[in-house]
Parts: C-alpha cells; structure tokens; sequence
C-alpha cells in the first residue's frame, strides 16, 4: 500500500516539488535567525532548515536541520505554514513547510552553514532576509496558521534581494 510519503514523492517528481523545512524558534520577545554563510540565499538571515531526504518524515528533517545548522535539539516543533516558492522560467516549485519551535535544548552555536543569533521581534532584519518574509512572519509570530505562493524573479544573494512578482498569502484553520 502506498504511504502518504511515497504519493507525495510521485507527485512531487512530476511537478518538480522540492520538499524544504524551515523553523524559526521563538521564545517572546526574542527570535533566533541564522545568518547563512553558503549556498542558497547565503548573505541573508532565515530560519534554519533544507531539504527534506527520502528517508525522513518532514518533522525528522526539521530536527536534523536544527541540529546541523544551529547545534539545538527541539523539543517541540509546530507546523504553521506551507509556501511554494518559484522563480520566473524556472519550473522547479520549492514546497516550504514552515515551523514554530519554542523549546528546544541546548545552546545556539555557530556551524559551517549559520551563524545565529537572537533579535527582538521588534527588531527583525527583514531587509536582509528573503523579501517574502515580512508578509508571513507577523502570521507565524502571532500564532497564526497559513498557506501561501511566491513568485519571484531570481533568488537572492547577499547583494541581491528578490523581487516578489506575484504573491497569495492567506490564514487557514489547519495546516
Ligand atoms: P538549503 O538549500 O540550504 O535550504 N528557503 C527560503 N526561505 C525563505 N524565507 N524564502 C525563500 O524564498 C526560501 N527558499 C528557500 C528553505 C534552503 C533553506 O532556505 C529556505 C530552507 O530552510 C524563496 O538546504
């Protein structure tokens, strides 16, 4: 019998959906960010995540990220939010799914990939961040649930922030 793993995956190969987790841990009123020092959107600062493996469920990929990228063990992760993220001319789809991590153990260190580092939700850098951020991390840090689509024009560097070309954002009860 088929798992929902295995449909997802089928699926995912015919559209070209990558599978990426992203978390932010809050504990209010501070939000942990990474600075990214490699690959992909290096120069800004994100939650920590990346790409899910075959192997894993989402939730075990959201550990492990947490783990490589800022030395922390969750303890409780919440799922609030699914983005599709694409670029113009390019049919890959990146399918985040977006956590909220309050517990965790351990303390914030630096690795190969992230440099953390606390900032006052007042205080969000959101001009060195992914352009799509400022929409839907008030969501996230109020509690709410979302879904949502992004489309850009190319993908940011630390020179370079994305143009947001189209975007639907909106709050659902479940995700
Ligand atoms: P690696 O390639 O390093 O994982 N990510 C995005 N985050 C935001 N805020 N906006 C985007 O708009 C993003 N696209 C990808 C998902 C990449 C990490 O970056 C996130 C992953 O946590 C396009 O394995």
């Amino acid at each position: 019998m088929e798992t929902g793993r295995s449909i997802r995956s089928v699926i995912g190969h015919k559209t070209m959906k990558k599978l990426l987790t992203l978390c932010i841990i809050h504990q209010h009123p501070k939000v942990l960010l990474g600075m990214k020092k490699r690959g992909f959107g290096a120069g800004r600062w994100n939650g920590f995540g990346g790409k899910v493996e075959k192997s894993e469920t989402i939730e075990e990929a959201v550990a492990r990220e947490l783990k490589e990228e800022a030395g922390l063990e969750a303890v409780e992760i919440t799922k609030k939010g699914v983005v599709d993220f694409e670029f113009e001319n390019d049919p890959k789809i990146l399918e985040v799914h977006i956590f909220h991590v309050a517990k965790f153990k351990g303390s914030p260190k630096e690795t190969e990939e992230m440099r953390p580092k606390w900032f006052h939700v007042n205080e969000i850098p959101f001009e060195q961040m992914w352009s799509d951020d400022v929409h839907w991390m008030p969501l996230l840090l109020s509690g709410k649930k979302f879904r949502g689509r992004f489309l850009f024009d190319k993908p940011s560097n630390a020179e370079y922030s994305s143009k947001i070309l189209d975007k639907d954002l909106f709050e659902v009860e479940e995700i």
